[in-house]
């Protein structure tokens, strides 16, 4: 049967399970799509289109793949806008499949912008679909890459979208994806190193997440009785209120970074990152990197040795291998749980203060703590901003299951927070979605809370509003690094809580701190009927939060 490449892009769509697909238009794939009945998530801008999309695939850790559309091609204004969803998707390694429009035959070398080129520069695979019989072929290509080794975005551009092909001289067959399991030679080696090791520390990254390896991480923690630091993006990867769970960050990550001899990092790349930790004098160190590729191996630390292969299998094997060695009784340690439980104590204990202050204006630890209280923690999502709030939630906010809250950003694109919402809402509607937000993210997603209430999406956006930008400005803490770029219309000139409200958002505006768990229920509550909530808390700047940690401390 003979068909277009549009629609055979959205029968194969659906053969690999994609319920919807996220855009801006126009795309020329979008009226195939409906056509075919794959329901379009239509987002108020190209940038939160994608990202939408890759925030999905992240929360599923790729179980189910994020789809979008967007303009692209000659007249490739939307492609332009999406760039800086495209590159946070690709900064951050999300299996995101983002199709759009490729320029026709015959118009290359026409405009300025280079599109294959600017799509080279964010992707794993971007795929220039040149002739109609090869939409399957292309298709089990991007797939393929979405579902097997290192996550990254694949781009597919289109340029004739109403070519046609018989759908039957190569049938479509859904990708499973493939993973390797490590070299046992390797394996031997890394617990050679580890049970030698004096104070061995996991450094467990955002591929565990991917590999559906929680279990095992926690399974081979115990084993060996070694803590355990997460990064950013990894947060949830392990039971934050696990005996052996150091932190995120924060003094007491810093001390188990520095006092330790071994690190065995998995599904991590250890990159020198913005929000990341260093390796403190990493040459006096012996580094195990569990890895899913080469990439990363032997980048700015020497890695002393390598484990290549899927997170999951390659926890597996080291437990294994442990187990066979001791007669299933594992490493035996001092009290390695008492020792971590009283570092987290004493670093965590001048923040826990705060989380019950009852100053006004708010302190935003207040609110973070009330959150944890009204939230049920093993069935809730939370996301962060660029921003303060991405330090202070990433310090103290518990996380007891994989993705109950996303980590995000190596670098952090303002706004990001709302799509990680959404799409948290899309991927597990029955657990509340919240999006903690300073102005200036609110700023960014302004144009994009109109979709909520368009699409019934429970929501509830946490502003925390103390009225400038505030790492920096001037305080207590300092100068400010930037105090001339530092305040913005605040509470006091502007009620964002009638702005949202006149939407038709649930929406609150609260000084009291006896009054945030009250206006947070209220929240929640008008969500579970599909009503998104704005809760406006007026907040002191309180730019205090653990650090991270760098190269040559020790
Ligand atoms: C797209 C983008 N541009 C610029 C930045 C730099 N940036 C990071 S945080 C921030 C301001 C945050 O202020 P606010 O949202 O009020 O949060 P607060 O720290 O006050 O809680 C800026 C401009 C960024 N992260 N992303
Ligand atoms: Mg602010």
């Amino acid at each position: 049967m003979t068909i277009d490449v549009a629609t055979g892009i959205s029968r194969i769509l659906k053969q690999e399970g994609v319920g919807w697909v996220s855009t801006f238009p126009v795309c020329r794939v979008n009226n195939a799509l409906g056509r075919e009945g794959v329901p379009m998530l239509m987002m108020r801008d190209d940038r939160y289109a994608v990202a939408v999309a890759d925030a999905f695939s992240r929360i599923t850790a790729g179980s189910r793949i994020g789809v979008c559309t967007f303009q692209g091609g000659v007249n490739a204004a939307g492609m332009q806008y999406a760039y800086a969803g495209m590159a946070q998707a690709y900064e951050d390694g999300s299996p995101v499949l983002c199709i759009t429009d490729g320029v026709p035959a015959g118009s290359s070398g026409n405009s300025q912008y280079d599109v294959a080129s600017a799509m080279k520069t964010v992707s794993k695979w971007f795929g220039y679909l040149d002739k109609p019989e090869r939409t399957p072929e292309f298709m089990r290509r991007a797939f393929t890459m979405l579902r097997s080794g290192r996550p990254g975005p694949v781009i597919l551009a289109v340029p004739n979208a109403t070519a046609t092909y018989d759908e039957t001289a190569d049938p479509y067959c859904p990708v499973k994806g493939w993973k390797s399991a490590p070299d046992p030679a390797d394996v031997r080696a890394a617990v050679d190193v580890l049970l030698a090791a004096r104070d061995p520390l996991i450094y467990a990254g955002e591929g565990v997440i991917y590999a559906g390896a929680s279990d095992d991480l926690k399974a081979f923690a115990e084993l060996v009785n070694v803590p355990v630091i997460t990064t950013l993006k990894a947060k949830g990867a392990f039971p934050e209120n696990h005996p052996l769970f150091v932190g995120v960050r924060g003094d007491q990550v810093g001390h188990y970074l520095n006092k330790s001899d071994v690190i065995l990092a998995v599904g991590s790349s250890l990159s020198p990152g913005r929000f990341s930790h260093a390796i403190p004098d990493a040459a006096k160190k012996t580094i195990i990197h569990c890895n899913v590729d080469e990439l990363h191996i032997n980048k700015m630390y020497p890695t002393a040795h390598a484990v290549i292969g899927d997170a999951r299998l390659i926890l597996q094997a080291l437990r294994q291998e442990v187990s066979d060695r001791t007669s299933g009784a594992g490493r035996t340690a001092g009290n390695v749980a008492a020792e971590v439980r009283a570092a987290r104590d004493e670093a965590l204990a001048r923040y826990r203060q705060v989380m019950n202050s009852g100053e006004t204006p708010i302190n935003p630890y207040r609110v973070y703590g009330d959150l944890m209280q009204v939230l049920d923690l093993r069935n809730s999502f939370v996301t962060h901003e660029s921003g303060n709030t991405r330090d202070q939630l990433s310090t103290v906010f518990d996380t007891l299951i994989p993705r109950g809250f996303l980590g995000w950003g190596n670098v952090s694109t303002l706004g990001f927070s709302l799509a990680a919402a959404i799409a948290a809402k899309k991927a597990f509607p029955g657990r509340a979605s919240v999006a903690v937000t300073g102005e200036a993210g609110l700023g960014y997603m302004l144009g994009n809370l109109e979709v909520l209430l368009r699409e019934k999406l429970g929501i509830t956006v946490v502003h925390i509003s103390n009225g400038g930008f505030a790492g920096y400005g001037p305080g207590f803490w300092g100068a400010g690094h930037d105090p001339f770029t530092h305040q913005v219309m605040g509470p006091d000139e502007v009620d964002m809580s009638k702005v949202i409200g006149a939407l038709g958002f649930h929406t609150e505006r609260v000084s009291e701190p006896a009054e945030v768990i009250p206006a947070l229920r209220r929240a929640l509550d008008v969500n579970a009927s599909g009503r998104p909530a704005y809760i406006e808390f007026i907040c002191s700047q309180y730019p205090v939060y653990g650090g991270w940690v760098g190269r040559g401390e020790g």
